[in-house]
């Protein structure tokens, strides 16, 4: 039978299946070499442009590769917001997950200071899933643990962490959203720059207002490998196809880059 048709979400879908009835055919197996990892072969890619927010001038691109709940995140973000006291502005960010899948826009400023506020876009982008920190715990939890994000106006991010269920789930299903955190308390009206956050009242709200959004959509990175998936449950192209699938992604993410700056470019000279 050929699921090639199918899209990542089936297939995942069938890989939890196959995972639930692992147990049942792991017992008549001699129990040698059940590792059961091959059910969770399936791979799949999602990718975001990151658009600026609040007048930030944050923009990035965002490439996931995943295998299962496993994923590698590539980020590169640029024009965030530079310093803070005297150290590389920090800037959260995360997986937003569960609700619309979409950024806001200036109408969602509810009390109209200016800004959307993390709680203002909620509705649109939802709770955090994932915190994407350098080190350390990722769960929502570390949201604000500003001290484990990446900082300064421009980096690039690499980590590969475990998805919970939820947010790969949100993110399979097209409403996984990136937020980059952190803006310019310079480039905000002078009423919003005065306040402190709503998430955290020992931060100004300049250093939790989402800079950068971007919807996590299939990438055609990840349709791609799926008539391979086959070959690969049979055993030793497990670890090529996950070197394969890095290999590819750094490629994409080289190329978003390159189309972004020619946007960029473009913009410039018109
Ligand atoms: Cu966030």
């Amino acid at each position: 039978m050929r699921t090639s048709k199918f899209f990542a979400v089936p297939t995942i879908a069938l890989g939890a299946m196959l995972l639930s009835a692992g147990p049942a055919m792991a017992q008549t197996d001699n129990g040698g070499e059940a590792d059961g990892t091959t059910d969770q072969n399936q791979s799949w890619s999602f990718q975001a442009d990151l658009d600026t927010l609040n007048n930030s001038g944050t923009v990035g691109d965002v490439l996931i590769e995943g295998q299962g709940n496993q994923a590698t995140v590539y980020m590169t973000v640029e024009g965030a917001a530079e310093t803070f006291m005297d150290g590389p502005f920090p800037h959260a960010q995360h997986i937003h997950i569960g609700a619309q899948g979409q950024c806001p826009g200036p109408e969602a400023d509810e009390d109209g200071d200016g800004v959307v506020s993390t709680p203002e876009g909620e509705p649109f982008y939802g709770p955090i899933g994932t915190s994407l920190t350098i080190e350390g715990d990722t769960s929502p939890d570390s949201g604000l643990a500003i001290d484990d994000f990446p900082g300064g106006s421009s980096y690039t991010y690499e980590r590969t962490l475990e998805l919970s269920d939820e947010a790969l789930a949100s993110v399979v299903d097209g409403t996984g959203v990136v937020v980059v955190h952190g803006v310019n308390p310079e480039l905000m009206p002078e009423e919003a720059a005065a306040k402190q956050s709503f998430l955290d009242p020992e931060l100004p709200l300049a250093a939790t207002l989402p800079a950068a959004c971007g919807t996590l959509t299939a990438s055609q990175m990840g349709e791609m490998p799926e008539g391979g998936a086959d070959t690969g449950v049979s055993g030793g192209a497990q670890g090529s196809n996950m070197a394969l699938a890095a290999g590819g992604g750094a490629l994409a993410l080289g190329a978003i880059g390159a189309g972004a700056y020619f946007m960029r470019q473009r913009t410039v000279e018109s």
